[in-house]
């Protein structure tokens, strides 16, 4: 029964209605995955869709997002490391920043209570069958037959049963519908907090808040929300709340001290306690200096296989790195990558006895606290703390390493920059050898 009301209204400085609805103070709880074979950093892009979502749910009750645990990942290979199953964000994030943009709770906390272990209402997101058929997008949303087999069985009392991030046993689900969504994250708000359909397009749905709706909603293959606000100050206040967990931080700041003479007060890159206090760079302070080596994020496995025009060999990667070291006068490059322990080799031969290859690997102990995407993250750290850093073409981990540099405030020429693919041979893609098409620069805004 519901005994206490509040007023839930839009914040003053948002560009939008400022509706106020008195609803109940109970809690309403969020829950999304993605689709599984979806790497560590397209998830975090996913987690920044629905984190600007649950800013503008909040509108309408007090929803607080369920953090989905990082649950066997695609890429997570290693097997010395004790197991990569249903890993907490805080292993990785620092919750206590990311509560600071929105309210978040670990899903190990929200099972502890046995009535959040029945999901009341789970939607599957698919496309529409002909979402890439038509020229006239628009946004839009419908309830229909499943498209595909969907991933959840039912078991005797009518139940959903689905892995749930390794919790499959003890989790279920008390109804799933297939959602066909075409549209920013927010245009599911009338399915979440009620509403009605009078449309598509824009103005499509009306919100009529409804008390009596699922308390616990879990929006499933969630990477089908596009951003409501992709570049906006919005937007990077989500990104920017994500900050690391501080033991990661830790080991990044050390490894960078002892092994690239790299420090914060050298360097220039020391950071507000809180991202709150964050600023943009000012034009006069001149852009930050980083450490004194060049960091490379080589992406191999599957981007070898799957994108050959674009990724180079391993010589030519080495070959573009050492003219970038030639150019900055620089003689240290730290190597980010996922490649096989022979194609490291490989590199720092073709490197040379001039320069000196660096490039993080942890101990087994390390490694089984930090998990795969612990140690990824490391690496992602002391990359955006370099003088120069260079990616791989369309990789999320890279993009993320951009991000990170443009909070920090460091010149984008020193950012947005990639190797370029092929061999070296001059190639369509590739005409003029290592002079390829440049990344998109994706500029911070306050
Ligand atoms: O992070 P991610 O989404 O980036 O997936 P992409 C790649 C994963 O590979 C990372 C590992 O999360 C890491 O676990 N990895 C990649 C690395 N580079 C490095 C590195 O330099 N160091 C370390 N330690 N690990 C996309 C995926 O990958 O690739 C998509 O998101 C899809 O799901 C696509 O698989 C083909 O954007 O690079």
């Amino acid at each position: 029964m519901i005994t206490e009301k509040k007023n839930y209204c839009s914040r003053p400085n948002e560009n939008e209605d400022t509706d106020c609805y008195s609803l109940s103070i109970n809690e309403r709880y969020f829950l999304y995955d993605v689709n599984p074979p979806e790497g560590f950093n397209l998830r975090r892009d996913v987690f920044m869709r629905v984190a600007v979502l649950i800013r503008k749910l909040r509108k309408y009750g007090n929803w607080t997002l369920v953090l989905p645990p990082w649950d066997n990942l695609y890429h997570w290979r290693s097997d010395d490391v004790g197991g990569q199953r249903s890993l907490p964000w805080a292993l990785f994030f620092d919750l206590d920043s990311i509560k600071k943009f929105i309210p978040v709770i670990e899903f190990e906390d929200f099972i502890k209570d046995e009535s959040n272990r029945i999901i009341d209402e789970v939607f599957f997101l698919q496309n529409y069958k002909d979402a890439w058929e038509s020229n006239n997008w628009e946004d839009k949303m419908d309830i229909e037959a499943c498209i595909g087999k969907l991933p959840y069985s039912v078991n005797a009392k009518g139940e959903y049963k689905n892995e749930f991030w390794g919790h499959g046993s003890s989790i279920k689900g008390k109804r799933v519908r297939c959602l066909s969504f075409q549209g920013p994250a927010s245009y599911i708000i009338p399915l979440l907090v009620g509403g009605k359909r009078i449309g598509t397009g824009k103005k499509g749905w009306v919100i009529k808040p409804d008390e009596n709706i699922a308390r616990t909603v879990m929006v499933d293959r969630a990477e089908i929300m596009l951003h409501d606000e992709f570049g906006s100050p919005e937007y990077w206040r989500a990104r920017r709340s994500m900050r690391f967990a501080h033991h990661l931080v830790a080991e990044a700041k050390e490894f960078r001290k002892m092994r690239l003479n790299s420090t914060d007060i050298k360097d220039e890159t020391l950071r507000p306690l809180s991202w709150m206090d964050e600023k943009p760079q000012a034009v006069d302070d001149g852009f930050k200096k980083g450490g004194p080596y060049l960091c490379v994020h080589m992406r191999r496995m599957d981007f070898v296989w799957g994108r050959t025009s674009e990724v180079p060999t391993v010589k030519w990667a080495a070959q573009q790195v050492k003219n970038h070291l030639k150019r900055l006068n620089l003689v240290t490059v730290f190597l980010a990558t996922d490649a096989p322990e022979e194609e490291i080799e490989e590199f720092q031969q073709h490197i040379g006895p001039n320069y000196d290859v660096v490039h993080w690997k942890p101990s087994i102990d390390l490694k089984a606290m930090y998990k795969d995407g612990g140690v990824a993250i490391i690496e992602q750290i002391i990359c955006s703390h370099s003088r120069f850093f260079v990616g791989t073409h369309e990789s999320t981990f890279s993009f993320r390493i951009q991000e990170e540099r443009e909070i920090m405030g460091f010149n984008p020429d020193s950012t947005f920059n990639r190797l370029c693919g092929g061999d070296g041979t001059p190639s369509k893609s590739s005409p003029k050898k290592d002079k390829c098409e440049k990344p998109s620069r994706w500029r911070i805004a306050f």
